[in-house]
């Protein structure tokens, strides 16, 4: 109960101060009242060039009789900027009826709140750098996950050696002591799982590709900071090493190494559980997802790494290359937990998304025919008796990817993919571009129709919602490199100002980045640390409609935006992990660039 009443205090402390007698420049948490409108917002600004867009929520009963906004200088008080707020609307995600505020025209940089009838937001700065250090804290957030090592992020957020005692297990087929090192824990707990790390690696990967500016200038003083590699690299390296080393000799892939259950809400060194290589319990005991997810990862790896390290580039293609022979020997074997195995399954049971990845990968890095060709057919045989040039694009269905359906990431490799190709390969990346495009014009037109600008559609509020919307960025963001249109762009950002304030709850989803960031995230770590703030820079699942644990259970039912809670306990909600921070570093890279 005192966690419903913290979840309804966020609401309100996000609520304006309010008051004739405000005085300009100090913000009066003490003034509060729920009852008054809260004006919602990225909480770490806007750049100058950029859409400047907040939400007013009006409050059941109160009186909704402005229609101006002004933007004031925060300190002077002096009007910057006014605005007309829009007509209210109703936003079906939130129950909310919301107006906008929009000053996208003021561009000078400074520190800024928003006033509505005398009651004034929180301060906001305008700079051109407003997102630099989310990007350093959320990526730096992998190297606070990494395993097998010790850690330290400064301000005490340190832990020891861990988890350095592996095995096999019986389900793997093999017995005796196995390695176990390296690798990035993979969420609040300490399992690492070949599945999430490929989709994660593959995200940071593909931002590397795509905004290798920003990322070979982003600085995260890690241990290998200044010895060649950039700092990005070196930090995903650390979990592609792991991810190598689950790799058995014929080339398959072990699903996952973890302890056969959860541990107790304890630091990582303290965990003395067995780090077990699981297996699927019978011949082959390796699983097709896991071993085509690193074939497709191995296979990026390979073009990312070769101007730093030729050698590892070439043991990852090494790699990619026999796994994927072993996948296309094994095209289905998936995996369940085993026998007395209780931890995350990722038990996806269809591969087919995962070998088309891998095959487009491979093609991309190699330009060898063949994975053109295995692409191609599995494209074609999806599509039934379609040839490319007489069907219609949306039979493509490009979406978001998540850590179960990594095909539009396939598609989007093949368009990006350099060499000549097959006879049909125009009409195929014409296709894909246009389906694409198709998408993005849909994630552009929910976002238009939200009243707190994400492109959420009811039915993306799951578990790790927060990530579908990262994702649908990743989407709306590939839209913006193959059109010309700016809205893809600044969609993608929408997700952004949503993730960081701009929702119902007037929450930062972001641990210690924004004014009002959650506090208390499923995390073993920030539990156990004796520190009253959480690890810096880890993405809450954030609203999960569908519910999945003890404390979510318990909620009534209220509008799917509103179905989060700021309780350690809640892990539906409010965990964290590796696949969803990716996108949001991705985001971010994005959002930092000079090329959206
Ligand atoms: O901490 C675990 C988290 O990482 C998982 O996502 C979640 C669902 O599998 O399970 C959590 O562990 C809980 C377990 O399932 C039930 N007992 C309590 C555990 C920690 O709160
Ligand atoms: O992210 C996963 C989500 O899509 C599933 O609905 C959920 C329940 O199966 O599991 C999530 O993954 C968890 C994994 O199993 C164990 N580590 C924590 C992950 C995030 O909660
Ligand atoms: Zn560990």
């Amino acid at each position: 109960m005192k966690r419903r009443t913290l979840l309804q205090y966020m609401g309100a402390a996000a609520a304006l101060s309010l008051g004739p007698k405000t005085v300009f420049g100090e913000t009066s948490l003490a003034s509060q009242d729920a009852a008054l409108s809260g004006i919602f917002f990225n909480q770490l600004g806007f750049q100058p060039r950029r859409t400047k867009l907040a939400t007013l929520a009006i409050r059941a009963g109160s009186a909704d009789t402005e229609n101006t906004f002004r933007v004031r200088v925060d300190g002077t008080g002096e009007v910057a900027f006014t605005g007309k707020l829009g007509a209210p609307t109703k936003d079906d995600a939130s129950g909310d009826t919301v107006r906008q505020a929009d000053f996208s025209a003021l561009k000078a940089p400074g520190m800024y709140r928003i006033e509505v009838g005398g009651a004034l937001s929180d301060r906001f700065p305008v700079r051109e750098d407003a997102y630099a250090n989310a990007l350093r804290l959320t990526m730096r957030a992998f190297s606070g996950q990494r395993c097998g090592c010790s850690v330290d992020l400064g301000n005490g957020y340190k832990h020891g050696p861990c988890h350095k005692d592996g095995a096999y297990h019986a389900s793997s087929g093999k017995s005796g002591k196995a390695p176990s090192s390296g690798g990035w824990h993979d969420a609040g707990d300490y399992g690492r799982y070949v599945v999430n790390s490929g989709i994660t690696c593959g995200t940071l990967l593909w931002g590397w590709e795509m905004y290798p500016e920003t990322l070979r200038a982003l600085r995260l003083d890690i241990p290998e900071s200044g010895k060649g590699t950039p700092d990005y690299l070196a930090e995903v390296r650390w979990n592609l090493e792991w991810m190598l080393s689950l790799q058995d000799t014929d080339g398959g892939v072990f699903h996952k190494q973890t302890s056969d259950h959860f541990c107790a809400f304890i630091m990582p060194e303290k965990d003395t559980l067995t780090s077990y290589v699981i297996g699927t319990g019978e011949t082959p005991y390796k699983s097709t997802c896991a071993t085509a997810d690193l074939a497709a990862v191995m296979a990026i790896a390979a073009r990312s790494y070769k101007p730093f390290d030729t050698p590892f580039s070439e043991r990852c293609l090494q790699a990619a290359r026999q796994a994927w022979a072993w996948a296309v020997a094994h095209p289905d074997v998936t995996f369940a937990n085993p026998p007395g195995v209780s931890t995350g399954d990722y038990g996806d049971k269809d591969c087919r998304d995962e070998l088309l990845w891998a095959s487009a990968e491979l093609w991309r890095t190699t330009g060898e025919p063949a994975f053109e060709q295995a692409f191609l057919a599995e494209l074609s045989t999806r599509l039934g008796a379609h040839q490319p040039a007489a069907s219609v694009s949306t039979d493509l269905a490009i979406e978001a990817p998540s850590w179960g359906n990594l095909r539009s990431m396939a598609c989007w490799s093949y368009v990006m993919a350099e060499h000549r190709g097959s006879a049909d390969a125009a009409v195929w990346k014409q296709r894909i571009r246009e389906a694409t495009l198709a998408s993005a014009d849909r994630l552009v037109a929910s976002s238009r129709a939200n009243g707190y600008g994400n492109t959420l559609l009811r039915r993306d509020y799951i578990w790790g919602s927060n990530s579908v919307a990262g994702n649908q960025s990743l989407l709306l963001l590939v839209a913006d490199r193959i059109s010309s249109s700016n809205q893809y762009a600044e969609t993608a950002l929408n997700n952004l100002h949503y993730l960081v304030g701009r929702n119902c709850l007037g929450v930062s989803w972001v641990t210690q980045v924004g004014t009002r960031p959650y506090m208390h995230p499923h995390h073993r770590p920030s539990a156990a640390d004796g520190i009253e703030k959480p690890w810096p820079g880890l993405l809450s699942g954030g609203p999960n409609a569908g519910r999945g644990d003890a404390v979510a259970d318990a909620l009534p039912t209220m509008p799917p935006m509103r179905m989060w809670v700021d309780d350690q306990r809640a892990y539906s909600m409010n965990e964290i992990a590796i696949n969803w921070n990716a996108p949001l570093v991705f985001l971010l890279a994005a959002a930092n660039s000079r090329n959206i």
